[in-house]
Order: structure tokens, then sequence, then C-alpha cells
């Protein structure tokens, strides 16, 4: 019987009791996957679901090897009785920000590659594909990650693979360490630098002539890499919500509680409102502000200030000095005039980068509003310098601008405490300000997130195995055991501008105004902001009641009947008996 320090000690480097409990948690298989013994690789044929957006013809020119291939045509799968593939080298990477479940679809490439094949993994995301930097992943390794969150396993980083040169090396590294495929495991950037390798390496990579496959994989907590009817919702996004949700849940609880503050919580989700919204329908605040609708009906900044301090005024008349609101990580880039003039900054930053970044602090503003319009010189020197800094620093290595270190609550509060004054001198306004971001991307997976990323990787590989190149894995069917297909990436290419020129981008998903979610919302809200109506959903449950709950905006958008999603289950009647698969236990032994 060993001692407490020592049960301690053997806690340490994830073994605490609850990564420990979860290592052991069962992984559904979706139907077309099982065998008696372990997953198995499925074959795909072409559907006649065709995808093409309007810069399709321009897409056609750049990309012509993948077009030519696909066909953009969606794949299902389909029944094979081809021998199995051996003999693959396939490298796997993350790219971009952190999220839940990583860590299961390379345990879900590794189990269908199984022994025949060798899975590399990259160290860290694209530089270390640049680099040369592959170790090979084995079984042993993958039990002690299996189900739990982050990418320590690979690290992650978010270069961009654009020059010559880069495109030059990573082909060089292919044929250096015989690689055949390279899983991309990424966001909407992440995809569309995937459909771009793809393209480069799809022929005359290797001395043989051969090319080098290319497969997506869908990640990101800001939920914006849907395709409607394809795609669901990008892995991570659950489990980010899902804690964002408890975090929320806890202060509303302490607002109604201590009855003197406003809460103003930022929500991280770079560009979409997805993650704002789907935490609103978790706890229902008084408001929740969503980007789209702002720039959808053209709301100026004083307008969305002049809606939140009426709210507050309201419930102060009926004795509420408290409540919450949720802001859209990216929701200044939405407001109108402000999106004109960083569309305006982006392109003067991009054409003065070497002449703007030798100038001291104190001289750049007037250096950058000598080169804007006349009115957006005059917008920018309106804001506070807390803002403004953050609007002139470094973009990404994708253009981004980096909302999540702009303090839009602060700017909100400063504001709001001025209107409500103008309103009423009289009434109190106490506010704080959050903002919940890096907290909610790397926590241990949901058993939604657990389960689709799973089956995601087994995607992955299976059209790796079937010598795809250009797509993107999906699961689909969510509430109905789950049903793999593959998106080609070229189907989801546009034009949009970049850092001063036009780049080929997958758009990223927006929150739509008729959706079934939003709709739902719109309906809600006002009851919401009237009285206290806010719910605590809890910390996210592994084991019991809300284990089996997907995210409620993706329930709403597929017109789900229930919350509960059944991946690896083949319907109701069999739920129960077929989750567990028996073989994976062998991964977290
Ligand atoms: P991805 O789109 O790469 O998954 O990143 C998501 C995100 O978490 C955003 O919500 C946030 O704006 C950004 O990453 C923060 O990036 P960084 O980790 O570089 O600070």
């Amino acid at each position: 019987m060993s001692t407490l320090p020592e049960q301690l000690r053997e806690m340490e480097s994830h073994h605490s009791i609850f990564e420990s409990a979860l290592r052991r948690l069962p992984l559904p298989v979706c139907t077309v996957f099982r065998s008696p013994d372990q997953p198995v690789p499925v074959r795909f044929a072409a559907s006649d679901k065709i995808l093409r957006t309007p810069d399709n013809a321009i897409v056609a020119r750049s990309f012509p090897l993948s077009i030519e291939a696909s066909g953009n045509a969606v794949l299902v799968p389909t029944p094979s009785d081809a021998p199995p593939v051996k003999g693959k080298r396939v490298a796997v990477l993350f790219s971009g920000g952190p999220a839940a479940g990583g860590h299961n679809v390379v345990a879900g490439i590794r189990r269908i590659l199984g022994d025949g094949n060798t899975l590399l993994g990259v160290t860290p995301g694209p530089k270390g594909l640049i680099k040369g930097a592959f170790f090979e992943i084995t079984d042993d390794a993958i039990a002690s990650y299996l189900n739990t969150g982050g990418f320590d396993f690979l690290g992650t980083d978010r270069t961009k693979i654009k020059t010559d040169a880069q495109f030059r090396k990573v082909k060089e590294n292919c044929v250096e360490y015989g690689i055949d495929a390279i899983i991309i495991i990424g966001g909407d950037d992440s995809n569309t630098n995937a459909a771009i390798l793809a393209e480069y390496l799809f022929k005359d990579a290797k001395p043989d002539g051969s090319g080098v496959q290319v497969i997506g994989v869908p990640k990101t907590i800001d939920g914006d890499l849907q395709v409607k009817g394809f795609l669901p919702i990008s892995f991570g996004f659950d489990t980010a919500t899902k804690i964002y949700s408890e975090m929320v849940g806890n202060i509303l609880q302490d607002t109604r509680s201590s009855l003197k503050y406003w809460h103003f919580i930022k929500l991280m989700g770079r560009s979409a409102s997805h993650v704002t919204l789907e935490v609103a329908l978790q706890t229902k605040p008084a408001v929740a502000l969503v980007s789209e609708e702002v720039a959808e009906k053209k709301q100026s900044l004083s307008s969305i200030v002049d809606q939140i301090a009426r709210a507050v005024v309201a419930r102060a008349r009926k004795a509420m000095n408290h409540g919450v609101v949720l802001v859209p990580e990216g929701l200044i880039e939405f407001i109108p005039e402000i999106h004109y003039l960083i569309v305006e900054l982006n392109d003067v930053l991009a054409h003065n980068e070497k002449e703007f970044s030798r100038l001291h602090d104190s001289a750049r503003l007037i250096f950058i509003q000598n080169k804007l319009s006349s009115e957006n010189a005059r917008l920018l020197a309106s804001l506070p310098d807390y803002i403004v800094n953050q609007l002139l620093t470094d973009r990404d290595s994708h253009g981004n601008l980096q909302v999540s270190l702009i303090p839009t609550e602060q700017l909100l509060i400063d504001m709001v405490a001025r209107y409500v004054r103008e309103i009423d001198a009289g009434i109190p306004f106490a506010a704080q300000s959050h903002f919940f971001g890096y907290e909610g991307r790397c926590g241990a997976p949901t058993r939604f997130d657990a389960a689709y990323t799973y089956n995601l990787g087994l995607t992955a590989a299976s059209l790796v195995l079937d010598g795809r190149t250009g797509y993107m894995a999906s699961v689909t069917n969510l509430t109905d055991g789950g049903h793999p297909i593959a998106i080609p990436l070229t189907g989801l290419l546009q034009i949009e501008r970049r850092q001063g020129q036009d780049e080929f981008v997958i758009r990223k998903a927006l929150v739509e105004m008729n959706s079934p979610a939003m709709r739902y919302f719109a309906s809600r809200r006002g009851d919401w902001a009237d009285d206290d109506h806010f719910s605590s959903p809890g910390p996210r449950q592994m084991w019991g009641p809300a284990a089996r709950q997907q995210p409620i905006t993706v329930a709403l958008n597929s017109n789900s009947d229930s919350l509960e999603f059944t991946i690896g289950e083949a319907g109701t009647e069999d739920r129960g008996q077929r989750t567990e698969d028996r073989a994976l236990t062998a991964f977290a032994s």
C-alpha cells in the first residue's frame, strides 16, 4: 500500500484521478468502421453532391489537378473487398490554435493505419513540416494522450506555408523521409493551406513521379468551419463552449447573489459569434451580442452601447442592478465604421510595413493617420489608446488581426457607464470585465468531442489509404450513429482580400440570422433581459446525465429533435450495446 505522498507523485504528468479515468472511457465508432476486432478502413466513392463557390472558375484555373481528380464531388463510404493497403508513411500535424480532441484524431488515424503503415508526428505544426521535424508515433505513446485535451503531443503553430522556398522544402522533406501523405488538423486557414499543398504535391513530389496526398481535418473552437449539410461543426467547439458556459453560469449565479455588478464577458471565437450564441443558449444572460447581427443591422458603436445602457436602466428600474453581457471576441471587426477602418488599416500597414516598423511607437499613430481617409483618421483618433494600440499591432501570418488582444469589453463598459449617467445619473452601474478565451481551448474533450474526433481520425486515415488527396474529413448524422464523408477542399475556396492582396480562402462560416439557433435565441432574449432566467449547465460531464449532450446550436441548426448525440451507435435500438469498442481498450490499458 503506497503512502499519500507516493500516490500524489503518481498523479503527476497527466495521471490525475480524472485523467486516468478519462483514458479508460470507451471510444464509440461509426458503424461503417466496425469489425469484430478493431475499426477497419472504409473505401469512398463520389456522390452526386458537388460543392462550388461563386469563385469556382478562378479556383479551377489554379487547382486544375485537384479538381480534375475530384470533380468537386463529396465522397461517401462504399463497400469494397480490396486488400488492405500497406507500406504507407503518413505525417500528421496540428495547425493554428489548440482545440480539445486533437489527440483522439491522431489515435483514430493510428488505429486505421495499423501495423502495416507508419504514422509520423510533425513537431510543431506547419513549421515542423518545413524544418523536417518528424518522429514515429507508437500505440504506447498515443495511449497516454487518449481523451486528453490540448495539442501537447505534437505542439502547434500558425506558420502559413506560402513562399516558393517553403513549398520546395516541404517537397524535399517528403522525399527525404519517404512521406506518402500529410494530414493537417486545422481551421479554415490551415485547410486552405492543405488545399494549396495538395495541388502543389499532386504529382512529381516523389522521385518516381507520384504525388504526396494531403488531407485536412476540421478543427477550431470558433465553430466557424462548417459546411451546411456536410460538416456540422469543427471539433473543439463543444468542449470550449461547455467550459465557458460553466464559468458564465457561475458568474450569473454571483450576480443574483451579490446584486451589485454587471459583468461584461468577452468570449473567444475570433470572428464568428458561434461561441457566444452557444454560451447564451446554455446560460440565458441579460444581454448577448451577436457580431453578425450588428453587421446586418449596420449598428454603430454608439447604438450598441445605447442598447446595452437601456437594458441596464430598464433592469435598474425593476431593482436589478446586476446582469451579464456576453461580447463576442470579434465584435469590433463587425461594427461597420470600425470594419472599414480595419480594412483600410490592413492595406496601409501591408503597403508600408518596413517604414512603419522602423518608427517609434509615439510616431506610429500620426504616420498612419496621414495615410488614412479623413473619415477613418478621425475615427481612429476618437478611440481610446488601449484599442488603437491593438489595431496597429502585427497581423498573424494569415493576415488576421489579433482580436483576442483587443479589450472590447472594457471599451463597452467605459461607454455604457457614460450613457447610463446621461440617461439617469441616479442609476448605479458597477461593472467587471472578463475575457474567457485560453481557459476553454485545452480542457479534456467532452464525450461529444472525444467521439467526434476519434471518428474524424478514422475517416482521414481511410481517405489516405483510399489514395485520396485534397479532401477534408467530416462526420455527419450525429444523432443517427455518425456517417463519415469527405469534402473536396477546392469546393470551399473563395477569393478574399488579405494583407492588401487577393487570396484563396475557405470563408469563415458566420452565424446566419435566419438559422434556427439564431431565431430561437432572438425569440427568447427579450425575456432574459427583462428578468433573471439564467441556468447553470455546470461542469462538463464525462459520465452521467449531461455527458451525451451535443451543442445546442448544432442540434437546432440540424433540426434534431433531441440534444443527445449518438455517434458510434447505430440507432436507438442497439444503443448501449455498441458504444464500447473492445479493441480500443488496447490503447487505454
Ligand atoms: P484557430 O482558428 O486556429 O483554431 O484559433 C482559434 C483561436 O482560439 C481564436 O478563437 C483566437 O482568436 C485565436 O485562436 C487566438 O490565437 P493565439 O493562440 O495565436 O493567441
